[in-house]
């Protein structure tokens, strides 16, 4: 790094994601940046005592998803204590900002406040929290077992047009404000020894700061309860939803408050210094900014345990069609969003069915031809966010469910095609695509991408585009405090970048084929879903 006047600050991003806990470090100067640390932690495997699978815990209901919420203070506890370890001088922290998954909610009781700032530092977290949760697990976003509420909120709410209009979605299953009428009516004792609703991401904000800490628009635009227009809650959402729920959600502040200091509990058990926090948010807004997507008209799309595509809007234009939503952006600006449930465990269904490796798998969307000879899958293994669709069943037409090569095209082009024709709604002429996740370092699925979509694909640095979107929001928020307010194009510089001579052209023999694939999709869509979902 150069010789500056002031000398480079460390930031620190973390995402607690489904299935794993990630923090990175960036140092930043006057004129350089890099990422100085990385390191995640997998739910399964390096805390296998909480019993999750893929981060979820086991239910005999399909459609619901749960996991512990104290799995995931643990994993701040351990993460923390790695940060601490790894020689970087932590003196020069000068903020922590954090993305979590959108939509899970954690339930704390009354004695949660005085609790979180009184903890020993000479004990780990986890069983200090024993006994502050009036409801031990949070539903998460791959729960689909709200939908006699999403009914019920959409009524109250005077049909789903005016809930879109006001919120940015309609009632969808995974959405908190459902998962909370879910509670009320099942578990009314619980409910009632309920004090705050936390998001994922305002909870690991108040053990950080130890205290309950606030939501921004990002994440609490997940929730069907905020006006997008003003953020603030909607009285008859909140009506709609639950008895005295106002009462018990946090503040919404905006995305680049600092929402306090590291707290005394950090500092005395990992020698960490009183860093600000900064309000921590969704994962999708955070990889927005990890994938240097701060401008209206490009597309992120990324391919992980679901599969999102994302556009920054100026102004919330809602998806008539009721499948996308429109979230806060943590610029200020809008976030139009889908997301598919089933992207990389679909993926990796067809890949283990015939036994491959992702080199094979790479080599089998080599050896066949774009379009698939007109074969085609709704890879619907589990139940599907987009379109709809509440029980599982995988459909075929024209393909040998038998053919190896020809099922692997098919689950990644029946992807890419469902996700071109249910991102049109968001009006971006997309050109550009900035492509993150783990399945994007795979260049046959990239081109497959750039065919369908008719655009160029950018794969992005980092695997973990949340994660650095956070850091990155960190040194925002860091400069905005200091009264040295930093434009976003100079915040996502120098490492919110592709990797050079990453571009994927689109084939353009291949613009025809997709065309008309994507009615024939549309097609089957339509019928299968007529005829009734899964098989
Ligand atoms: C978005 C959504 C998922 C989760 C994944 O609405 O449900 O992308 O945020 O963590």
């Amino acid at each position: 790094m150069g010789t500056t006047l002031n000398p480079p600050m460390l930031y620190l991003g973390l995402d607690c994601s489904t299935q794993s806990l990630t923090a990175i470090v960036i140092e930043v100067d006057d004129d350089a940046r890099a990422v100085v640390y990385e390191r995640s932690l997998d739910f399964d495997v390096d805390l296998p005592h909480y019993g999750t699978r893929h981060g979820v815990l086991p239910a005999d209901d399909p459609r619901v998803a749960v996991s512990p919420p104290i799995m995931w203070a643990e994993a701040l506890d351990r993460v923390l204590a790695d940060v601490a370890a790894s020689g970087l001088d932590l003196s020069r922290l000068a903020a922590i900002a954090g993305s979590a998954q959108q939509h899970g909610s954690v339930y704390l009781n009354a004695s949660a406040g005085a609790r979180l700032a009184t903890l020993d530092p000479a004990q780990p977290l986890a069983p200090q929290l024993e006994g502050l949760f009036s409801r031990p697990v949070a539903p998460i976003w791959m729960d689909v077992s709200a939908d006699e509420e999403c009914r019920e909120i959409t009524r109250a709410m005077g049909g789903a047009d005016r809930l879109a209009t006001l919120t940015g979605s309609r009632a969808f299953e995974r959405f908190t404000g459902p998962q909370i009428r879910k509670f009320f009516k099942r578990e009314p004792d619980r409910y009632a020894a309920t004090d705050r609703i936390h998001m994922v991401s305002s909870f690991m904000a108040s053990l950080l700061t130890g205290g309950h800490a606030p939501l921004d628009p990002g994440d609490a635009s997940g929730m069907n309860l905020m006006d997008l227009l003003t953020n603030r809650w909607l009285p008859d959402a909140l009506e709609a939803t639950a008895p005295d729920l106002g009462r018990r959600l946090p503040p919404i502040v905006s995305s680049w408050s600092v929402v306090g200091t590291v707290a005394s509990y950090w500092q005395g058990r990992h020698g960490l210094p009183p860093a600000r926090v900064v309000a921590w948010s969704g994962d999708n807004s955070c990889s927005l900014i990890g994938t240097g997507l701060v401008r209206p008209g490009q597309l992120t799309v990324s391919l992980g345990t679901s599969d999102t595509v994302c556009g920054v809007m100026a102004r919330p234009d809602v998806d008539r069609s009721g499948i996308g939503h429109v979230f806060g952006a943590p610029t200020g600006e809008f976030l139009a969003l889908v997301c598919f449930r089933n992207g990389s465990l679909a993926r990796e269904r067809v890949r283990d069915q015939f036994g491959l490796d992702w080199d094979a798998f790479s080599a089998a969307l080599r050896s066949t031809p774009a379009g698939n000879h007109g074969g085609l899958m709704l890879p619907w293994f589990e139940p599907e966010i987009t379109p709809d669709v509440p029980v599982a069943g995988v459909h075929v037409v024209d393909l040998d469910p038998a053919d190896g090569a020809a099922s692997v095209r098919a689950v990644v082009e029946g992807q890419m095609l469902g996700m071109f024709r249910h991102s049109r709604w968001m009006g971006v002429e997309t050109q550009v695509i900035h492509a993150t996740g783990g399945a994007t370092v795979n260049r046959e699925i990239l081109q497959v991408m750039a065919d369908v979509f008719d655009a160029e694909v950018r794969q992005f640095i980092v695997a973990n585009a949340a994660c650095l979107g956070a850091a990155l929001r960190a040194l925002h928020a860091d400069r905005e405090a200091d009264g040295r307010p930093m434009a976003w194009t100079d915040v996502v510089k120098g490492l919110a970048e592709p990797v050079a001579g990453s571009a994927v052209e689109p084939v353009a023999a291949n613009g025809g084929t997709y065309r008309e694939l994507a009615a024939k999709q549309a097609e089957l869509e339509r019928r299968v879903r007529s005829a009734g979902s899964g098989t």
